[in-house]
């Protein structure tokens, strides 16, 4: 074979492998990402997307995998739509919870409801999103202020910054992180022998929004003193709330406000008087005011300490209603004078 036609063989036979080479990028693919995360004695919490931020193709599906113990949704509003509560989810679906691979372009609220590994499975829940149209979305869960995430959706021919281990990288690397930092920048700002801090927590931002950790555990949980004496609960959240609740957990809907005995003292803290073990005392949410924003009216102080007078002797075991599956219990033991 003469010279040139050997050139033109070896060029055509090149061809071929780097066309075989190219990525496929007609193809939809399909990403694995995280949310939340937890030690092993479930009391370190990423109330957090692992990680939060991804650029995918039009037409990729997300899934995403529930492994703690802690409750979170994957949710996604319509532009401007007002944030709905975490039972209520989207308005007029059943439930408020659409199926596993819904698809979300930006127009229709996706919700996959409260989600946990309860159970402590090897196979947690998993939930689906399919993303049809290039956008930036953002993502939220229903149960967790300030855990956030952004979804990038390019169009195909686009090429994309990383691939799926990239991101499993990344999220082990943000879940050791959140982790291992739940106690920093944890500034209590009173104590004595009667206070029990109910929770520590703090907010962390990067490129793809917020993430925030907190220890599910109240902090010197058991207490002795004596009949009269009054115990402090102070939470030490950034956003998290929590309760401290004496006797039958109050229902769903029940949650957030205190029960019909309990007062409040002149500097705002909430206050209950128990007589017996049996008492049905909820401090309702113990937990920050919500962030300011511009333009929006400021939000009034919410109860940040709740106190109790114990008078008789006894012993008093109380739970946070939201974090008991997770070891946030207690107990005071109440001697005589
Ligand atoms: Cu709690």
């Amino acid at each position: 074979m003469p010279f040139k036609y050997q050139l033109g063989f070896i060029f055509r036979r090149y061809a071929l492998l780097i066309a075989l080479l190219l990525p496929v990028s007609a193809a939809a693919d399909t990403w694995q990402l995280q949310a939340g995360a937890q030690d092993s004695g479930m009391a370190h919490q990423a109330l957090a997307f692992l990680p939060n931020e991804i650029w995918i193709h039009s037409g990729d599906t997300i899934t995403w995998t529930f492994p703690a113990g802690e409750n979170h949704t994957v949710s996604f509003l319509a532009l401007g739509q007002v944030r709905p509560s975490r039972l209520a989810g989207c308005p007029g679906v059943p439930n408020g919870v659409t199926p596993d691979f819904s698809v979300f372009d930006g127009t229709t609220c996706v919700n996959s409801g409260l989600l946990a590994n309860t159970s402590g499975s090897a196979s947690p829940p998993t939930y689906s999103v399919v993303f049809p149209a290039p956008g930036n979305f953002k993502l939220v869960c229903l149960a967790h202020p300030n855990m956030t995430a952004v979804i990038h959706v390019l169009v195909s021919a686009t090429p994309l910054p990383h691939d799926q281990a990239f991101y499993y990288s990344e999220a082990q690397q943000q879940r050791a992180r959140l982790l291992s930092s739940a106690t920093i920048g944890f500034a209590p700002n009173h104590s004595s022998s009667k206070e029990v801090i109910a929770g520590v927590g703090h907010i962390a931002g990067n490129g793809g929004g917020t993430q925030t950790v907190s220890v599910m555990r109240f902090e010197d949980a058991t207490k002795v003193i004596h009949v009269g004496d009054t115990v402090e609960w102070t939470t030490e959240e950034a956003v998290t709330s929590h309760t401290i609740t004496f006797g039958p957990e109050p229902s769903l809907l029940q949650q957030i406000p205190p029960s019909a005995n309990v007062t409040t003292d002149p500097d705002g803290a909430r206050h209950a008087y128990i007589s017996s073990p049996s008492d049905a005392v909820h401090s309702g949410f113990i937990t920050q005011a919500p962030q300011d924003r511009i333009g929006l009216a400021q939000a009034p102080l919410s109860a940040t300490r709740f106190r109790v007078t114990f008078t008789q002797p006894g012993i008093y075991h109380y739970i946070c209603v939201l974090h008991d599956q997770l070891g946030m219990v207690g107990e005071i033991v109440v001697m005589a004078q």
